[in-house]
């Protein structure tokens, strides 16, 4: 008999959802109560959740199975019916979107912090995805932000630890849990959208070798098991492939910096043919060819332009969106094949309406995101997949490909600036400034550029007409240059503030520019609008992508 029980709590007045869910350290979630306030606060939002089925995992990082442990007893006394939950706690982001709309769950919970690094002295963090299997939409995060500022009291049950190793059904109470397998019902939708006999041939026929680091994070099982045990990869294609509660002590986040083992490989002796990586979570990706880099903008816009090679959209796309400081690589695709292109704020979240009305077919980020309404999330592996059917149906190299790209719609310079850690406050403050000045920008000529618009973009959601404000400025230039500045809403240590810069360059004589020399005038240019440097008091940013 298992007792339920209801235990009174003070609010965290900190619990408000960020970009993609609440992330704070570690030992900020291991204060007593403050998991389950926030727990509570997301049961306390849903309407009908009396008996309904949700999906639970997590990346696998430090605190994941005792938060489980933790969500399992309190779902059991708010009267969920079922509950599936990973087998060892392990779900991917899009393995559980997939998993929520294969089973009409009402939702899911996952725990993760992302690209964020992990362990005892690392980032924790836990997501709501809603029916669709997308992530919360704004209306509801902010319910679930305004109960965290009110809660009393959560109901958690008396019970042993669950057994999440063991597959099949156990009972909490009137609560059905089901462990299940995390890769079977991904990797069957993966079969269901790529031609899996073109891409084994390819894996398979001795001419081509992939190398893909999941650096000790989720998607491991999931790459092991579709890539070398499906598709034929040799064993030692797949890198890193355990999930380790600290990720190995690196960073899960995969750009040039961060993967820098993949990025040692790809651009080494002997180099593999194609080089992959995805994030703590399984949702992000990297595109590397041999000695070269795919930026997440003209992955976007690759996939968009390629996207009739591939048996689950050769039909065509409805439409593309992308997120406003995502390079306009991919809207060149849509204006080509006459379908809409959509700019939303930053957030997975924003593309979710779009694609339940079938207005967008794919969807991507510059943040290394990619994805399309085979699930509600951006997906890591499905675009490793996506790129080796393409490559696996033009049988040309990645570099060629992308280069043949530029040929055609030409080529968007991009670059992101990343200052991490900045004192809060002086952020803020330099947002403030900017926010007043870009109004007057309009018609100023700044060397060879000339301001075409200056705004702090404003997004109206075309299904359901909600708007979202301040989702960062925007500098546009008449030669179709932009300067993007905003503050990230994923930092866990001060703020972060993200220098997103793009330039267009239509002729293929001038293709071969280092990225950061195409850009080095509008690098100094936004320093010199923004007072960057100066407001922050550094001199170079942490990271640059
Ligand atoms: C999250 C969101 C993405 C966003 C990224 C960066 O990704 O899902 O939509 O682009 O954060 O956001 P920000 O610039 O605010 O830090 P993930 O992979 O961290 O869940």
């Amino acid at each position: 008999m298992n007792i339920s029980q209801q235990i009174s709590t003070t609010p965290f007045l900190d619990q408000k959802p960020g970009t993609s869910g609440l992330r704070k350290a570690v030992t900020v979630f291991q204060q007593p109560h403050y998991l389950e306030n926030f727990i509570q606060s997301i049961f306390d939002s849903l309407e009908d959740l009396q008996g309904q089925t949700l999906v639970l995992g997590g990346d696998g990082r430090y605190y994941n199975r005792q938060a489980i442990q933790i969500i399992l007893k309190m779902a059991a006394a708010n009267g969920v019916g079922r509950i599936k939950v990973g087998q060892g706690g392990i779900l991917s982001t899009p393995a559980t979107s997939c998993i929520i709309r294969k089973y009409q769950a009402l939702g899911g919970i996952i725990l993760s912090a992302s690209h964020n690094p992990g362990g005892p002295d690392g980032d924790f963090g836990v997501k709501y995805n809603i029916s669709n299997g997308g992530p919360a939409p704004e209306k509801v995060t902010e319910a679930i932000y305004a109960r965290t500022k009110v809660i009393d009291r959560y109901q958690i049950i008396e019970a042993p630890d669950v057994d999440l190793e063991t597959l099949g059904e156990s009972r909490m109470g009137d609560m059905v849990i089901e462990v299940i397998d995390s890769v079977e019902d991904y990797e069957k939708l993966m079969e269901s959208l790529f031609d899996f006999d073109r891409i084994r041939q390819l894996l398979t026929s001795g001419n081509f070798r992939m190398c893909m680091d999941t650096l000790h994070a989720v998607a491991g099982p999931y790459a092991h098991a579709i890539f070398e045990q499906r598709l034929g990869a040799p064993a030692g294609t797949v890198r890193s492939g355990i999930p380790l509660e600290d990720f190995g002590g690196g960073h899960p986040d995969p750009n040039l910096v961060y993967a820098h083992e993949l990025v040692d490989i790809l651009y080494g002796e002997n180099a593999p043919d194609f080089g992959a990586a995805s994030d703590g979570d399984g949702d992000r990706n990297m595109i590397l060819g041999r000695k070269f880099f795919v930026t997440p903008s003209d992955s976007l816009a690759v996939l968009a332009a390629n996207a009739k090679l591939v048996p689950g959209y050769s039909s065509g796309l409805a439409g593309v969106a992308r997120s406003m400081p995502t390079s306009e690589a991919v809207d060149r695709v849509a204006a080509q094949i006459g379908i809409e292109c959509y700019e939303t704020p930053t957030g997975w979240k924003f593309f979710g309406n779009l694609l339940d009305a079938d207005k967008a077919t794919l969807c991507g980020e510059e943040s290394f995101g990619t994805g399309s309404n085979h699930v509600r999330e951006k997906d890591g592996l499905w675009a490793v997949l996506f790129w080796l059917n393409i490559l696996a149906v033009r049988q040309q190299s990645v570099e060629q490909i992308v280069r043949e790209h530029w040929k055609t719609y030409g080529r968007n310079y991009y670059s992101r600036h990343d200052y991490e850690g900045v004192d809060t406050d002086q952020a803020n403050t330099l947002m403030e400034n900017l926010r007043s000045l870009v109004p007057t920008l309009k018609g100023k000529q700044f060397g060879n550029y000339q301001v075409e618009y200056g705004d702090d973009f404003s997004y109206t959601d075309p299904i359901d007409g909600s708007v979202s404000n301040k989702q960062g400025i925007r500098i546009g230039f008449t030669d179709g240059s932009r300067i993007v500045v905003r503050l990230s809403g994923t930092g866990t240590q001060g703020a972060t503030l993200r220098i997103y810069l793009e330039s267009y360059e239509p002729d293929p004589a001038k293709h071969d520019l280092d990225t950061q020399q195409a850009l080095a005038s509008l690098i100094t240019l936004a320093d010199q609008i923004g007072q960057i440097r100066n407001s922050i008091g550094r001199e170079q940013p942490t990271v640059i992508t």
